[in-house]
């Protein structure tokens, strides 16, 4: 029997466990990445490991999200992250020089590699045939000092693409259709592998649109084939000796399949508060646009860019449209400033931001209160622009360029005819942002900020655990309730007691006085809790405030181990209606503890009820012992 891609990157890199689906399996990793959001607590935690020098192939720092620099804060964790890398061997990208993401797939993504980052976007590498997995940082952290990554031995979905896109019609619009379908539940514990026809005719920015969206669907990763086309694409990077083939073998086996057929897809659009919330633009036509932004790590590559700026050529901006730009690395601005396209953008009235997260995590750009904002970014969740009762709609650089011209969500099919815009043969390579680690490591002195406050760490399990649920939330609540980020938090990723203040605050502003003054105590969550981001502070920073376990229907991936490693017990209802049952302010215990977290199998009883409910801990024995220990870092400590 034959082997698809993903089976035969995991096999090549498998070094502990045993392959068989649903197993927990350790896999080598060959890259790491971090962005500064995440990256300043991960080298934090990496420093506490006490390795000298990083074991991977290689390792990037980028500077991306908090660039707004509104006081010391944010330059201060960048020196900090400079100074850091330097000095164990990895290499800074510095800010300006683009959205890691986008970078990573232009300078440094290798086929076949594994890639580990601090950041659930991180499957943008599957574009170019990396396994590219979004972790915590604590286990970014671990990979960079040569510790292997577990994952549940994932369920691997073909995703068959035949025909070809029609004029108009993009790359978005085919992960728009898969969310759509599939849901942002559709894809725990699975990785989507796309084969067919289809493939030969995107380009791998197009690729990595896709894979860069089916974080959306809470999928572990999703990869492409490499190809001709990804040899071109390297070629034109000037790495081509970076290529190797990878393709399944004709005789490949897959768990689920799912096919697209590109020639009918229409340009969709995900409406607000869910990424999953999919119809088509021609159902929403004539509904008024106020902001459009384009960029961020899902459509802001050179031939986005390109396509953008010749929709804008020679025309203005509609009058109550505020159009925004951030094109997604200095490779692309400086490519269009050179063409002139950048001109173009400028002439028409666009503003253009530099090369960055930016608005995509409300880093500026928040639009006017009940506004409409059409973004090509790949999250849509309510507040997250800065602006609560702003609704976003997620679409194609396309769709959004031409609506800012018309002033109303317009279907571009409707504009002149298509415009083709051709891969590059040649990149402008300058890679003079990025700071090479040093050779003498014992010259480089870190440097910390007084911004940089210790983070938590979990005590080892006792055997009655207790408390009153503090908060009970509905389904689907992501990392930014729990751990909201705008351009007033994101600075303080460093300093986990100011964000206790603002910890679950969309949900209930109450919430971080309610845990202090309580000593902490438990949250109550419905279906995949914790999806999005992959930040660790929302595991944290209710660490800090004393939050023992979390009882919900169901829990998305990252957010699970991110909890499992901060000795925070995650616990899924054996039985769902249980969650009706419980109030806030419930007094609950879980007696024998440690015994029941060993044997996977716990009772809670609810004291104010009088009543017991059965949880499931569904994770591996390695992360019970975890739970037992106190979480990671007190258990690589142990050993
Ligand atoms: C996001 O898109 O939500 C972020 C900001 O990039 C996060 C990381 C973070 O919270 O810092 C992510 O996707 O993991
Ligand atoms: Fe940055 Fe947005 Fe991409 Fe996250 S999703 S890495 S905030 S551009």
């Amino acid at each position: 029997m034959g082997f698809n891609i993903v089976e035969k990157i995991l096999k090549e890199h498998l070094v502990v466990g045993e392959i068989k689906k649903g197993n927990e399996i350790g896999i080598r990793i060959d890259q790491t990445l971090t962005q500064d959001s995440t990256g300043t607590m991960a080298y934090l935690q990496f420093e506490a490991l006490d390795v000298d020098k990083v074991k991977t192939k290689k390792s990037v720092a980028y500077i991306d999200h908090n660039m707004l620099q509104t006081g010391p804060e944010n330059a201060d964790d960048h020196k900090y992250i400079q100074t850091v890398a330097k000095k164990h061997g990895i290499y800074f990208s510095k800010p300006g020089n683009g959205i890691c993401h986008q970078v990573h797939l232009e300078r440094f993504g290798v086929p076949g590699q594994t890639l580990l980052g601090s950041d659930s976007h991180t499957p943008t590498g599957g574009g170019i045939g990396m396994l590219a997995i979004g972790a915590g940082g604590l286990d970014v952290a671990v990979a960079m000092g040569g510790g292997e990554y577990y994952i549940k031995y994932p369920q691997i979905v073909k995703v068959n693409l035949i025909g070809k896109l029609q004029p108009w019609v993009t790359a978005k619009d085919i992960i728009l259709e898969l969310l759509r379908c599939l849901s942002v539940k559709g894809g725990v514990n699975k990785v989507f592998e796309y084969v067919g026809e289809g493939v030969k005719t995107l380009s791998v920015p197009e690729r990595a649109t896709i894979t860069n969206m089916g974080a959306e669907l809470g999928a572990t990763t999703s990869i492409f084939p490499s190809d001709e086309v990804t040899r071109e694409f390297l070629k034109a990077q000037d790495r081509e000796e970076n290529f190797v083939e990878l393709k399944a073998d004709e005789d490949a086996q897959y768990d689920e399949a799912v096919e697209i057929n590109l020639s009918e897809l229409e340009p969709l659009i995900a409406c607000p508060h869910s990424p999953d919330n999919v119809v088509k633009v021609s159902e929403l036509k004539g509904v008024k646009v106020d902001q459009v932004t384009i960029g961020s790590c899902t459509n802001s590559s050179y031939v986005d860019m390109m396509k953008v700026s010749n929709i804008l050529d020679g025309k203005t901006v509609n009058e109550n449209v505020s159009l925004v730009i951030g094109p997604g690395s200095k490779q692309v601005l400086n490519m269009i400033a050179e063409n002139g396209a950048l001109s173009k953008m400028i002439a028409a009235g666009a503003r253009i931001i530099e090369s960055g997260c930016g608005p995509c995590i409300g880093m500026g750009q928040s639009p006017a209160n009940n506004a409409v904002s059409l973004r090509t970014i790949n999250r849509n969740f309510e507040g997250r622009c800065g602006t609560v009762s702003a609704g976003v709609y997620l679409v194609s650089p396309e769709t959004a360029a031409i609506s800012a011209l018309t002033g109303y969500i317009t279907d571009p099919r409707e504009f002149i005819e298509a415009i083709e815009v051709e891969m590059p043969k040649k990149f402008l390579i300058n890679d003079n942002l990025v700071v090479k680690p040093a050779e003498n490591s014992e010259e480089i002195e870190v440097v910390r900020g007084p911004n940089i406050k210790p983070f938590p760490l979990a005590e080892s399990l006792k055997d009655i655990v207790e408390g009153k649920i503090l908060i009970k939330v509905e389904d689907n609540i992501t990392t930014d309730h729990i751990m909201p980020s705008n351009a007033k938090l994101l600075p303080f990723r460093s300093n986990i007691p100011h964000l206790s203040n603002y910890c679950l605050a969309p949900c209930n502003p109450e919430f971080s006085k309610r845990a202090k003054k309580n000593n902490g105590g438990f949250i109550l969550a419905g279906e995949n809790y914790g999806q999005g981001s992959s930040r660790e502070h929302a595991a944290l920073v209710p660490l800090y405030l004393g939050v023992k376990a979390v009882f919900a229907k169901s829990f998305a991936r990252i957010h699970m181990a991110n909890l499992v490693n901060n000795g925070i017990i995650p616990l899924v209802f054996e039985d769902c209606n249980d969650y009706n049952d419980i109030d806030e302010f419930d007094e609950i215990v879980i007696n024998d503890a440690i015994s029941s977290v060993e044997n996977g199998k716990i009772v809670i009883e609810n004291k104010t009820k009088g009543k017991i409910y059965s949880m499931k801990l569904e994770v591996s024995q390695r992360q019970k012992n975890m739970i037992i220990k106190g979480g990671l870092i007190n258990s690589i400590k142990n050993k």
